[in-house]
């Protein structure tokens, strides 16, 4: 059986992202940006991450897909091209493929490694839908490339991956959305603002599964720029930070300690923290100015009971 995915010359990351990771390493307050917890092993750890109770956005989200599943499909419309930002497993884009037969499904992603083995089966399921996949990394820009249907095109992106960025980076993916996205729209999971207590329980749950995802950014580091982190010297570490609304995530030097990769090093002191991850949570006020701010007209939003989570479709 022939496999309808058309390889594509960007489907590989030829990126070199040294200097980046230097960059962050040498900073006065040492960083890494959260698109390096995403080797093989960080997807996995992500996706064991989504499968905890504790982890509230997967699962509310899907809730949300689930009861209100007549209404978005209603509000989106049948056929066109479906652009799933952060494709991952690509699971939450086929919750939608019998309701929503998109004609065309582009599967984008940071690990282009784990989403080739994902589109393969998925081709395989539903052969009407035309599938692509390519590797990107849209935090810098989003271009989605010529040979792609012009017609009207669903950008979805779930999950609340939005709140990776700053505001001021969130509103120029969204403006290159909007401008991409023809007469179609967006359809967008965002994690709402709530009590310490539920963000602590997701962001440090007891398995300490997402510590482990947390810790494997030193080896997808150690891989990218042949440094020589040592796992066993941090420990994850949580903090909210009221002020700007977000979960931070770092990594706590246990030790003093220094780390060297080609042409250069950093010393750490005990307690020194590298930060990995900011994890914004929007109220429906704020995040409906953001859209209005990229050029979004209307939005139709659909929440949980408990207000934890929005799914929101903007055109
Ligand atoms: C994939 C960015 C939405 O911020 O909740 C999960 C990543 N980090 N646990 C999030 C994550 C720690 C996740 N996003």
């Amino acid at each position: 059986m022939q496999i309808p995915i058309t390889p594509n010359d960007n489907s590989k990351l030829h990126h070199n992202f040294v200097p980046e990771i230097e960059a962050g390493l040498l900073a006065q307050l040492p960083y890494i940006s959260p698109k390096f917890l995403y080797d093989p092993l960080g997807s996995h750890l992500f996706t064991a991450i989504t499968l905890l109770p504790e982890y509230y956005p997967t699962n509310t989200e899907k809730s949300i897909f689930t009861e209100y599943q007549d209404q978005i499909t209603k509000a989106i419309g049948t056929g066109g091209t479906l652009i799933d930002l952060g494709a991952g497993n690509c699971q939450k884009a086929e919750s939608f493929f019998n309701s929503l037969q998109p004609s065309n499904y582009m599967a984008i992603d940071f690990s282009v490694e784990y989403l080739e083995d994902a589109l393969e089966k998925l081709a395989g399921k539903y052969p009407s839908i035309q599938m692509q996949c390519i590797g990107m990394d849209f935090s810098k820009q989003l271009i989605i490339p010529k040979s792609i249907a012009k017609d009207r095109r669903t950008f979805f992106y779930p999950g609340s991956s939005i709140g990776n960025f700053l505001s001021s980076e969130a509103l120029e993916l969204l403006r290159q959305i909007k401008s991409q996205a023809n007469d179609g729209g967006l359809l967008m999971g965002v994690d709402l603002m709530k009590e310490d207590s539920v963000l602590i329980a997701a962001y440090d749950d007891p398995l300490k599964v997402t510590a482990a995802f947390n810790l494997n950014i030193l080896r997808s580091i150690n891989s990218q720029l042949g440094s020589d982190f040592r796992v066993e010297q941090f420990r994850h570490k949580v903090k909210i930070n009221r002020l700007e609304n977000r979960v931070e995530l770092y990594l706590e030097a246990l030790e003093n300690l220094t780390v060297a990769w080609p042409g250069n090093s950093r010393t750490f002191e005990k307690d020194d923290l590298i930060h990995t991850e900011n994890s914004h949570k929007y109220t429906i006020e704020s995040i409906q100015l953001l859209l209005n701010n990229a050029g979004f007209k209307s939005t139709q939003i659909w929440t949980d009971p408990k207000d934890y989570f929005a799914v929101i479709y903007a055109q």
